[in-house]
């Protein structure tokens, strides 16, 4: 099967925070593709990698970026397909404030669906949950993957209940 899901990042030094997105794909067995495509770095392939996303048959892009990032909202302003942008706390950032803003601050007509700081985990999740739209398979795995984080918390309560 060809990758529905396109993870994104702006250098490969985004990797270890992008990595948590793969992660979930892993874990829902979902297809997915990764790889660099840098905004600023390498614009032209940038434009090919939004163009021609759809017609490949991804259904989801998942762009993570740090500092001046530029890359989720320009791929988001390239292609029809739904954009969510991970800010990453890069090593010169201010905090990460710089990837939050930059990402975050679109605008109208051009969304991005924002994430918190480094929270490539919950992009995956939000991908798969997505695709699970029109997929009764996946919905059936995110209830599962719901019911296991609501039992986990009401086993930890249970064990300080008094
Ligand atoms: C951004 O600049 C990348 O997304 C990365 O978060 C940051 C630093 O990139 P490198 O200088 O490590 O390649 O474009």
């Amino acid at each position: 099967m060809s990758a529905v899901v396109g993870i994104i990042m702006g250098s490969k030094s985004d990797l270890n925070i992008m990595n948590d997105a793969a992660e979930i794909m892993k874990a829902f067995d979902v297809e997915f593709e990764m790889t660099v495509v840098s905004a600023h770095r390498t614009p032209e392939r940038m434009f090919e990698y939004a163009k021609q996303a759809a017609d490949r048959g991804i259904k989801v892009i998942i762009a993570g970026a740090g500092g001046a990032a530029h890359l989720p909202g320009m791929v988001a302003s390239i292609t029809t397909l739904p954009v969510i942008g991970v800010p990453v706390k890069s090593s010169n950032s201010i905090d990460g404030w710089d990837s939050i803003l930059s990402i975050l601050q679109m605008p109208n007509g051009i969304p991005v669906a924002t994430v918190a700081l480094n929270a490539a985990k919950n992009a995956g999740l939000l991908a798969v949950q997505i695709l699970a739209t029109a997929n009764h398979e996946l919905t059936k795995k995110m209830q599962a993957y719901k019911d296991d984080l609501r039992l986990k918390v009401e086993e930890s309560a249970a064990t300080m209940d008094q």
